[in-house]
């Protein structure tokens, strides 16, 4: 009789088991839209502040009276921002097309505070065109800033919001639809409180039309329609933990909930990550006297850590000069960027290692996927079981100081508690107290710390609301353009 049931249990275990094994994780909780996938993707957006700011004595937040004619850049030449961008590896932008101060850098039908009354090129002339154009030929996804506040608008008396609701729908309907494939486009919340939310469903229904793959970075009333959320600040800095999921009330009263638009909420009941917005010099549009206080290549490789590296995407503005360029030190800093990024994780020196794992699910998840470059494949735990450990082994003492780990976002945030720790003598475990019980992994997370050597280096998933599903988690050594 025992012998029965011992057969019966086997012939079940083997039938099923490996049946069991190739099933992907289901997923949990909320999951990200092929949007929002894209955008994760995309890790670096730059914003281009330009306009008619750019042309007055330091100015960021025009009050709508600076005459049209002032803007006149001498030497506008978006190929050059391309250039800029490529060698950076950037591969998306946004351009403010209106700002605050209301100035429109397209000819648009429905207003004469725009470019048709500019010096440049005699009133001929369309920046938002060659911002497309340019996007066009060097491959880079251009997107849209339609600055919802417009202190240009309210200086007429017949201002409402009901016809500033027709107004800005009309231009919307311009820049949707005449200028090729929008990737984002930004409802900027600074100013704009008496914008209520069917407002911004009447602007919504226009880009959802005419862009269906248009990103929609929604702050306040716009809440509802966001793809993606302020972060809280305009340093470089997300939380940690930075959620892909919030309560949707911290967008809407972000004043009242920073937390939350910085860090998230585990579990809130949306899906829709931070994009973290902060510019290359102190102010958001081109001033002379910030020439030399273009942050650093070290400033933002921690910048980068601190948004890439903490599940979010970054939104770096570069000002373009009065020329219509961008100033060489932005351009220099950012490719050097680039280079730190590719010189330190082109290298994952865990890719020669040995990996062993405990809790995982077996067949084609094994722990070598998050080592081999290749984000379709992932380690993944068994079902029911939120834990899993996966020691790597050197074939030599290895030096490192950073470590990367991404998870499959498609099958939602799973794993809440992570750490990091090495052994020197194969035996003992040491801690990297920067990576102990860390919380949410999502798209990316990255840490520093003091250069340790080891030969063995250990990777334990502690908690989390399902089995951990992670394509790729690599440790390596900081580019000395970082130091
Ligand atoms: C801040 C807005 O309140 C917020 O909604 C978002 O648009 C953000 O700007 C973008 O940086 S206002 C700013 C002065 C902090």
């Amino acid at each position: 009789m025992k012998l029965i049931h011992w057969f019966f249990t086997w012939v079940v275990a083997t039938a099923v088991w490996p049946l069991q094994a190739q099933k992907a994780p289901e997923p949990y909780g909320l999951t990200p839209s092929s949007r929002q996938m894209e955008w994760y993707d995309r890790e670096i957006i730059a914003f281009f502040h330009f306009g008619i700011n750019t042309f007055e004595e330091y100015v960021n937040e025009g009050d709508g009276r600076a005459p049209a004619a002032l803007f006149n850049p001498t030497e506008l030449d978006c190929g050059q921002w391309m250039r800029t961008l490529k060698a950076a590896g950037i591969p998306c932008a946004i351009l403010t097309a209106k700002h605050a101060d209301g100035f429109c850098l397209w000819p648009s039908q429905y207003t004469d505070y725009c470019v048709k009354n500019a010096a440049w090129k005699n009133g001929k002339g369309d920046v938002v065109r060659e911002f497309t154009d340019a996007c066009e030929e060097y491959g880079i996804k251009a997107g849209i800033y339609l600055g919802p506040h417009d202190r240009h608008a309210h200086l007429s008396p017949l201002y409402t919001t009901e016809e500033y609701k027709h107004y800005y729908a009309r231009q919307l309907e311009e820049l949707m639809g005449d200028y090729g494939k929008v990737w984002e486009t930004w409802w900027d919340g600074a100013g704009a409180d008496e914008l209520t939310t069917p407002v911004y469903r009447y602007w919504y229904d226009i880009v959802r039309k005419k862009q269906p793959d248009c990103v929609i970075f929604g702050t306040k009333n716009s809440y509802p329609f966001a793809d993606v959320r302020w972060m809280g600040n305009e340093s470089g800095r997300a939380g940690d933990p930075c959620w892909a999921t919030v309560d949707s009330f911290c967008i809407r009263d972000e004043w009242a909930n920073y937390k939350g638009l910085n860090e998230g909420v585990p579990g809130g009941n949306a899906y829709i990550p931070a994009e973290t917005d902060v510019s290359i010099r102190p102010s958001w549009f081109y001033h002379p006297e910030e020439d030399s206080r273009v942050k650093s290549v070290a400033e933002l490789w921690d910048i980068y850590c601190t948004s890439v590296g903490r599940n979010s995407v970054l939104l770096l503005n570069f000002p373009p000069d009065r020329r219509g360029l961008i100033h060489p030190v932005d351009s220099l800093n950012a490719a050097l960027l680039r280079k730190g990024l590719d010189e330190t994780f082109g290298n994952n020196l865990l890719a020669g290692a040995k990996a062993k794992a405990v809790g995982g699910r077996g067949g084609r998840y094994r722990p070598e996927n998050m080592t081999d470059r290749n984000p379709a494949t992932y380690f993944a735990g068994k079902d029911g079981c939120t834990a899993a450990e996966i020691v790597f082994t050197f074939p030599r003492r290895t030096e490192f100081d950073c470590l990367m780990l991404q998870e499959v976002i498609e099958l939602g945030h799973r794993t809440t508690c992570w750490s990091v720790d090495y052994s020197v003598d194969g035996k003992n475990w040491t801690a990297i107290p920067e990576a102990t019980e860390k919380q949410c992994i999502g798209h990316k997370q990255i840490v520093r710390f003091q250069p340790v050597e080891a030969v063995r280096v250990r990777l334990r998933i502690l908690d989390g609301w399902a089995c951990p599903a992670i394509h790729t988690f690599g440790v390596y050594k900081q580019s000395a353009l970082f130091r």
